[in-house]
C-alpha cells in the first residue's frame, strides 16, 4: 500500500481530531524516520519531545523486550519486583522523596492538581472545596475535562463544558499578576510550564521562574512545574527549572520519560506533600507497571550516559545562531532554549508556516506548525552536530524556495 492508501484509511475509520502532514511513517532510528515509500526524513518534532533519546534507542528497546517477555502488568493490587527499584532510581535522579507513577502527561497533571488540593485542605487549612490553583494564559497541560477547564485556547475548551471550577488564570511571565493572585488565601498551588510549548515555545524572562517560586513560598503555595515537554534534557538542562535553580514542590514528567516507547508519566514530591494521598484515593491500572519501570529506568540512564542535556545546550546554540543569521524576510523571530526552538514565520505571497512545513517534508525534514505562524523545531537530542548542520541547510533551502515561489 502507498501513503495515499494509509491516509485514506485514517480518514475513513479514524476520528478526525488531528490534521497531520501527509506523510506516512513506518520506521525510525535515532534522529531519522522513514515513510512507507522508503524516503528518509530528519524528525524535527520528536513526537512532541517524547523521543529525546532518539527513535528505537537500542538500550531502551532491549529493556522493553526483555521485560515484556517476563512480566508486563500486575496492577497495584500486588507488589512487583521492578517498581521499587525504579522508584528509588527516579527519586534519587531528580532529588525527591517520593514518586507517583502514571501513564500520560494529562494524568500526571491531574495527579498534581489532586495532590495540591488535598495538601491545601490537610496541611494549609483551606476550607473544604475552596482550594484555588493559579494557572497561566496560553497553558497546555493536556486534554481532560479538568485540564481544558484551565485552558485559554478555544480549540481546547470550546463546546466541552461545563467546566471544572477552582482555577484562576493569570498572564504568563507576569510577576505582578502572580503577586496579586497569591493574595487569595485559598490558593494552594501555582501550575506553570517553564517554557510554554503549545503557546509556540514561549520562553519567559530570565528570573521569572525563580521570582515566581519565591513568591509562592512567601504565601505557602505549592510551585508545580509541568515539565512534561521541557523536562528530561530537552532545554539544555535535565529540567528547564534547573536553568534558574528552582526546585519545584511538585514536578510533573511524561513524554521522554519512556524515550517515546510507551506512555509513562510521573509526579515527584517530598513526603510532606505526597503522603497526603492515602491508599485507595488515587491510581491507575497501568501506572507503575513493571514494563514501564524498566523502560523509564533505561530511558533516564540513556539521558545521563549520553550527556543529552549538554548536547541539547550546545546544539541549540548552533541552531539559534544559524537561524538568527539566516537572511530571509519570512523569518520574523527565532526563540527557544536547548533543542526546544521555534521560528515565527511572516507570511509572504500567501505562503505561511504550513507551506514551509510541506516544503521541508519534500526536502527531507519533518516539523509541525503551531498557531498558524509558528514552527517548532525539536529534533531528538541524539542528533549529531554534522546532522544538525545538514538539517539546517534543508530548513534554509525550504524557506528560500517557499519565499521565491
Ligand atoms: C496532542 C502541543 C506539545 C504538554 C504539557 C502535558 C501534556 C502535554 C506541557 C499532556 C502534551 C502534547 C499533546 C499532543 C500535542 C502536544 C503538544 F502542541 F499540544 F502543545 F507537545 F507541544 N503537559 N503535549 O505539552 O501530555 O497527556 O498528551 O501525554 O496531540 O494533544 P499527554
Amino acid at each position: 500500500m502507498l501513503s495515499k492508501n494509509f491516509i485514506e484509511l485514517e480518514e475513513k475509520y479514524g476520528a478526525h481530531n488531528y490534521h497531520p502532514l501527509p506523510v506516512v511513517l513506518n520506521k525510525g532510528e535515532g534522529a531519522f524516520v522513514w515513510d512507507v515509500e522508503g524516503k528518509k526524513y530528519f524528525d524535527f518534532l520528536s513526537a512532541y519531545s517524547a523521543v529525546n533519546q532518539g527513535h528505537c534507542h537500542p538500550k531502551i528497546i532491549d529493556a522493553l523486550v526483555e521485560q515484556a517477555k517476563t512480566l508486563t502488568l500486575t496492577s497495584r493490587a500486588f507488589f512487583n519486583d521492578k517498581l521499587g527499584p525504579y522508584e528509588k532510581y527516579i527519586t534519587e535522579f531528580f532529588g525527591y522523596e517520593k514518586v507517583l507513577p502514571m501513564n500520560s502527561g494529562a494524568e500526571a497533571d491531574e495527579t498534581a492538581l489532586k495532590l495540591a488540593r488535598r495538601w491545601g485542605y490537610d496541611k494549609k487549612g483551606v476550607a473544604e472545596n475552596q482550594a484555588k490553583i493559579i494557572v497561566c494564559e496560553g497553558n497546555f497541560h493536556g486534554r481532560t475535562i479538568t485540564i481544558i477547564s484551565m485552558s485559554t485556547d478555544p480549540d481546547s475548551y470550546k463546546g466541552f463544558g461545563p467546566y471544572t471550577p477552582g482555577f484562576e488564570v493569570i498572564p504568563y511571565n507576569n510577576i505582578p499578576a502572580l503577586e496579586k493572585a497569591l493574595e487569595d488565601k485559598n490558593v494552594v498551588g501555582f501550575l506553570v510550564e517553564p517554557i510554554q510549548g503549545e503557546a509556540g515555545v514561549f520562553v519567559p524572562d530570565e528570573g521569572y521562574l525563580k521570582k515566581a517560586y519565591d513568591l509562592c513560598k512567601l504565601s505557602n503555595v505549592l510551585f508545580i512545574a509541568d515539565e512534561v515537554q521541557t523536562g528530561i534534557a530537552r532545554t539544555g538542562k535535565m529540567l528547564a527549572c534547573d536553568h534558574e535553580n528552582v526546585r519545584p514542590d511538585i514536578l510533573i514528567l511524561g513524554k521522554a520519560l519512556s524515550g517515546g516507547v510507551i506512555p509513562i508519566s510521573a509526579v515527584l514530591a517530598d513526603d510532606e506533600i505526597m503522603l497526603v494521598i492515602k491508599p485507595g484515593e488515587h491510581g491507575s491500572t497501568f501506572g507503575g507497571n513493571p514494563l514501564a519501570a524498566k523502560v523509564a529506568t533505561a530511558a533516564l540512564e540513556v539521558v545521563k550516559e549520553e550527556n543529552l542535556a549538554e548536547k541539547a545546550e550546545k546544539l541549540g546554540k548552533i541552531f539559534r545562531h544559524e537561524m538568527t543569521n539566516f537572511n530571509n524576510p519570512m523569518i520574523e523571530l527565532v526563540r527557544g532554549k536547548g533543542l526546544l526552538n521555534a521560528i515565527v514565520i511572516k507570511p509572504a505571497n500567501g505562503k505561511e508556516a504550513w507551506d514551509v512545513c510541506v516544503k521541508m517534508a519534500e526536502n527531507g525534514l519533518l516539523a509541525k506548525p503551531t498557531h498558524q505562524h509558528i514552527i517548532r523545531f525539536a529534533p531528538p537530542l541524539v542528533i549529531t552536530e554534522a546532522e544538525l548542520y545538514k538539517a539546517i541547510e534543508i530548513i534554509k533551502k525550504s524557506i528560500n524556495e517557499i519565499f521565491e515561489s
